[in-house]
């Protein structure tokens, strides 16, 4: 497992180096907007220690952000009446992974609707 790079953009996120759509935050995690949505309200869930992804994640870790993740899923859903709700992860490059610090993806649907590119 390659080392965690203090400056990728989700630590940089949460040092406040650079501006997020916060939505939701508690004392293990922050919710944001993605700022490529793929879906109306794709958010993002993060764990604010050191995490590179879900195969490097402490038991700790996964559970406050699934926690995080599940809470804020069905706020989106509730607020934007959306129909389901699709929950995405990535493991490292050929995982489909860009940004290397844990995060989940949080994408409300709608009957009918495809998820954008
Ligand atoms: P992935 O690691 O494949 O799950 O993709 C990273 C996601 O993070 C992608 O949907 C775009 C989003 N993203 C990348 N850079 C930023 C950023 O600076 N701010 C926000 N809010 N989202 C970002």
């Amino acid at each position: 497992m390659p080392e965690y790079d203090p400056d990728n953009i989700f630590a940089k996120l949460l040092r406040g180096e650079i501006p997020a759509q916060r939505i939701y935050e508690d004392d293990a995690t922050l919710a944001f907007m993605d700022i490529m949505p793929r879906a109306d309200g794709h958010c993002l869930v993060i764990p604010k220690t050191p995490c590179r992804n879900l195969l490097d994640a402490s038991a700790e870790q996964l559970s406050a952000v699934i926690a995080t993740t599940q809470r804020v899923a069905n706020a989106a859903k509730a607020a934007l009446g959306a129909t389901g709700v699709t929950i995405q992860q990535f493991n490292e490059t050929d995982g489909g992974q860009e940004v290397f610090h844990l995060h989940f993806h949080i994408l409300p649907r709608h009957e009918g609707v495809a998820l954008r590119a």
